[in-house]
């Protein structure tokens, strides 16, 4: 197996996992290839390779492509150049990412208030960085995780929450209508995979559950992501190709159809603000900021 088959062996069976470490991993993988003397030929199917572990997290292809178009703008110089400069052009840009989740971080911690319930689903790295920003920031805030079945993906932020020092809760998915009223949480927060151009956000399973309810009891819902996860491609979250892990991970019953949707769909009727790098702004800011920052235009 080459490296790159075991990154992306890595991300098809979530050993390396969430949207922003995948896209990581990848460019990670990429400037391997670089450093050991590979250009565009070598770095083309790897990046192919990488892209097709797993289809649903934009950010993963998203910063494949970037790494191909910083390398492709430096194929015309020497072997010894292209390989220099193209390790410099992909540091920068994992740089890059790494100052965007400190900004959306503090972004995010200046929206909660002292002594707030925020409720979390899954485990996102950004969301982690918004709470734990405010508790350093010294807001007495206490959090509320989901399992997030069938991966247990919620203990994983339960357990750095908790670490953190923040009072810390775990419950598990289907009980989020009972504790938003129960633990009278007062904010939630998520992460997301793909956020498409109408708004609509693509999120771990259960997320979309989890924004009906909140609209139901009038409390804020907000989705933390990087402007690397909007994607140009995906128009309306309906039209996400969705991911289906294997059954084995839920259960098995004779004769009974198991099915395992990873991720689902937050219209984004039901989202109040989407916290980037570039600001906050409600989820129709989606389209304007693919137009501005990436040059994307709807034709015709
Ligand atoms: P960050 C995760 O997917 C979750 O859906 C999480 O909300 C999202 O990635 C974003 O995570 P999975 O890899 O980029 O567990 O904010 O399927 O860390």
């Amino acid at each position: 197996m080459s490296d790159v088959d075991i990154v992306a062996e890595s991300i098809r069976s979530m050993k390396v996992r969430g949207a922003r470490d995948i896209a990581v991993a990848a460019a990670l993988a990429l400037k391997k290839i670089v450093d050991e003397g590979g250009k565009i030929p070598e770095l083309e199917p790897a990046g192919e390779k990488l892209k097709a572990a797993r289809p649903s997290a934009i950010a993963l292809p998203n910063a494949v492509n970037y790494v191909m178009y910083l390398a492709d703008g430096n194929k015309s110089l020497s072997d010894e150049e292209f390989k220099e400069k193209t390790m410099k052009d992909i540091d920068g840009f994992l740089d890059q990412m790494a100052k965007s989740v400190k900004k959306i971080a503090e972004i995010g911690a200046e929206i909660i208030r002292e002594g707030e319930t925020l409720l979390t689903h899954c485990q996102s790295d950004t969301v982690f960085e918004i709470f734990s920003k405010a508790w350093d920031d010294g807001k007495k805030i206490k959090v509320v995780c989901t399992e997030a079945r069938p991966r247990h993906q919620g203990y994983l932020t339960a357990r750095k929450c908790s670490e953190h020092g923040i009072p810390t809760t775990l419950v598990i998915d289907s009980a989020v209508h009972w504790a938003i009223r129960e633990l009278d949480v007062d904010k939630i927060f998520v992460g997301a995979d793909t956020v498409c151009a109408n708004g609509d956000v693509v999120n771990k399973v259960g997320t979309s559950q989890i924004a009906l309810c909140a609209d139901e009891a009038d409390i804020d819902f907000f989705v933390a992501a990087d402007s690397l996860k909007f994607s140009a491609e995906s128009m309306m979250g309906r039209m996400v190709n969705i991911e289906e892990r294997d059954t084995s991970e839920v259960t098995e019953i004779p004769n009974v159809t198991i099915r395992n949707p990873g991720f689902d769909v937050t219209e984004a009727k039901y989202i109040d603000a989407i916290i980037t790098e570039e600001g906050i702004m409600p989820p129709q800011g989606a389209y304007p900021l693919l137009k501005e920052k990436y040059g994307w235009e709807l034709k015709g």
